[in-house]
């Protein structure tokens, strides 16, 4: 290896998802050690940043060893499990594609003349193709693609022009169940039966610990009886789901031989008693046994007919759409700490609304500091596709020339914050992965006449105004708002609003203080008022929570509530807020154990710890500057 006369190879490293500075270190230290440069590339497409990782893995002979496994680069819970029976467009069940071969084995194993012969559309182009017309009926099926896809706007018109849109949901709203005609109730997790695929490829049984909700039905019911309405029922004739299993654990096992790496056929016979027991298992579990399969790779083995890998050099490409000096700033999307995709489940929590509360869009100081932005701001974050209006958060955590916005809220529980209205649809040629990663944009402040804070008993269906969105409390909706609109005009649009669904006399306080308060008990309260005053949900929320009003209290809740500021919350396990997690820090706190001992921050989950870090390194460079 120490060879000084080799000629030096030049690697592209092209990093991924937020682990990749854990592989770049991990692979700098090898590429080091053998004499290798390394250059990164940041910008590359979906499938080829995860073919390089491979590639990376391959060259240095790490795939199968301990810590190296091979996994399919997904995010979603039981993502492996919908991989292994086919939910996607271009394959079918069971690690099978569109091969002659395959679709002949799948049309001989279901008994099947009439087998689907190529892929079939990925996600994006789907829509497309609904929009143009060409696809004339869509049933969606646990996703929210109004929310979630780029260019979200066409893919809601897609689905609003289409003759026959059938959405199958377990909440009762979501953006898409908005643009859908037909609505099916399923069963969510907790309510329904079967088993799940984690990335170890560990397949484990999923029991319901809740009751059936109303009409609500598991999705494989569902699709089995429209089948069977439809006169298809003897291909759906399952009664259970150990049926279903033992179906996919068949086919798993049907003429494959060790050709195909996923083959459970171990598990096709199983009896419904043993069904209902089975324990966790690790694919493959061959019927024959040959081979249980510890290790994926481990002594070579790769599925290719001579047992090989394959390189496959890729070029990296600039991404589809550069920005320009209308709009010189990179979109970056993502997730935040405390919410989940489209926010239909974690939207429910009060606790979790304590961390990131609003939709925002985070910049550089100098990227602010040019386009006159301040933290709290209400701005316009506009792209080719659209728009979407957001609070400014200004904070070095990102690059001068990036900006990024959280992929969560939607037109539930916001005005404008869904951020996919202005993400760019183009995809990844190989994969069909939408480049989310990436849109060029500009970002105006939107000036505001007035700001305000509306809490409530039961959901307002709010008029139009610039900036609203809806934050969960506890037993009670918290709005918060601004608008472009005269302060006059809003206060009686909104008391109005308001009044509807919380009908009661209303009370005039100070500081744009209006109370509904009904039997000793505050129903709804609107403050509204000239300045920002971001403290005004925390203040005003106790009120929402006490049974009865003393006068002492009525009297404080009129007069904008008690001063506290506590900023967001930081542990939501135990509700601890930045501020008081910051009191410790200033009491000699200077490590979590302490802070956790203090205030109970990050001493049961554990996700927000690595931001207790950075405050204290914060507080570290205070002292030391
Ligand atoms: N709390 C929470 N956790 C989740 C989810 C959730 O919704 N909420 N969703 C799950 C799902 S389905 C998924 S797919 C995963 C996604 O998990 P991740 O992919 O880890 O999360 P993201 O926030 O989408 O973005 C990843 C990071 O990539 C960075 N990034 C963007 N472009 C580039 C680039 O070109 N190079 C490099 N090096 N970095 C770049 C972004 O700044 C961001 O920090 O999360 C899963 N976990
Ligand atoms: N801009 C931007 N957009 C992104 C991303 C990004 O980083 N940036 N990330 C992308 C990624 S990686 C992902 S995985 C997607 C996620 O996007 P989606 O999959 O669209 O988001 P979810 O909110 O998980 O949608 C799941 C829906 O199914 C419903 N549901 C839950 N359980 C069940 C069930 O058992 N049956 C049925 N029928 N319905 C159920 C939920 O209520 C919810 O409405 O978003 C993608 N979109
Ligand atoms: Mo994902």
């Amino acid at each position: 290896m120490a060879d000084l006369k080799r000629p030096k190879l030049t690697l592209r490293i092209i990093p991924l998802v937020d682990c990749a500075p854990v592989v770049l270190a991990k692979e700098l230290g090898v590429f080091g050690r053998h004499g290798l440069e390394v250059e990164i590339c940041r910008e590359a497409s979906w499938a080829t940043k995860v073919n390089a990782i491979i590639n990376c893995h391959l060259l240095t002979g790490r795939i199968g060893r301990p810590g190296m496994g091979p996994f399919s680069i997904t995010g979603q819970p039981n993502a492996m499990g919908g991989r292994e029976v086919g939910a996607l467009s271009n394959t079918l069940a069971a690690h099978m594609d569109f091969t002659p071969e395959d679709v002949a084995r799948v049309g001989r194993f279901w008994k099947s003349s009439r087998m689907a012969q190529r892929p079939g559309l990925k996600a994006v182009e789907l829509f497309e193709a609904v929009k143009s017309g060409r696809i004339k009926a869509v049933w969606v099926m646990a996703t929210n693609p109004v929310a979630s896809l780029p260019d979200a706007a066409s893919v809601r018109a897609a689905l609003r022009d289409c003759d026959l849109s059938i959405v199958s949901e377990a909440v009762r709203a979501s953006d898409t169940v908005d643009a859908c005609r037909i609505r099916l109730p399923a069963l969510a997790w907790g309510e329904k039966d079967g088993t799940v695929t984690n990335s170890e490829r560990g397949i484990s049984r999923q029991r319901p610990f809740l009751p059936v909700p109303g009409e609500a039905r598991q999705d494989w019911w569902i699709v089995a009886e429209v089948a069977r309405r439809l006169g298809f029922g003897q291909a759906f004739e399952w009664t259970s789901v150990a049926d279903i299993f033992r179906e996919h654990a068949a086919l798993s096992a049907f003429e494959n031989g060790g050709t195909r790496g996923f083959d459970i056929g171990a598990r096709a016979d199983l009896s419904d008693r043993d069904y209902a027991s089975l324990a966790p298992f690790i694919w493959p579990a061959r019927a024959d046994r040959a081979w249980t399969g510890a290790r994926f790779f481990a002594d070579g083995g790769f599925l290719h007919s001579d047992g090989r890998a394959r390189f496959i050099a890729t070029v990296p490409r600039e991404p589809a759409h550069a920005p320009s000096a209308a709009q010189p700033l990179r979109l970056n999307t993502g997730r935040v700490r405390d919410q989940w995709h489209t926010m239909t489940r974690t939207g429910k929590s009060a606790r979790l609304a304590g961390h990131r509360p609003e939709p925002t869009v985070e910049l550089h100081p100098a990227d602010a500091a040019v386009r006159r932005l301040v933290n709290g701001d209400i701005a316009e974050v506009a792209s080719d596709w659209g728009r979407a209006v957001l609070k400014v958060h200004v904070t070095d955590a990102v690059r001068a020339g990036e900006v990024f916005a959280p992929m969560h809220w939607t037109a539930q529980i916001s005005r404008a914050g869904a951020i996919n209205v202005a993400v760019n649809p183009a995809v990844d040629p190989i994969s069909g992965q939408p480049e989310l990663k990436h849109t060029p944009v500009e970002i105006r402040r939107l000036d505001m006449r007035w700001h305000g804070t509306i809490l409530a008993i039961r959901p307002v269906m709010l008029p139009e105004v610039t900036y609203w969105t809806r934050v969960r409390g506890a037993g009670y909706h918290a709005y918060l708002l601004a608008g472009e609109q005269p302060l006059a005009l809003a206060q009686q649009a909104l008391s109005a609003a308001v009044s509807a669904t919380n009908p009661g006399p209303w009370l005039n306080g100070e500081l744009g203080v209006r109370a509904v308060i009904s039997d000793g008990r505050l129903e709804a309260m609107v403050m509204l008022g000239e300045s920002r005053d971001e403290a005004a949900r925390q203040r005003l929320a106790p009120f929402m929570t006490m049974d009865q009003l003393r006068v002492e209290d009525r009297n404080a809740l009129l007069n904008g509530g008690n001063a506290v500021d506590r900023g967001d919350d930081i542990c939501a396990c135990f509700g601890v807020s930045c501020a008081s997690v910051k009191v410790a820090i200033a009491d000699g706190a200077i490590t979590l154990d302490s802070i956790g001992a203090a205030t109970r921050a990050g001493t049961n989950c554990g996700s927000c710890r690595p931001e207790l870090r950075t405050l204290l390194r914060a507080a570290r460079t205070m002292k030391a500057a």
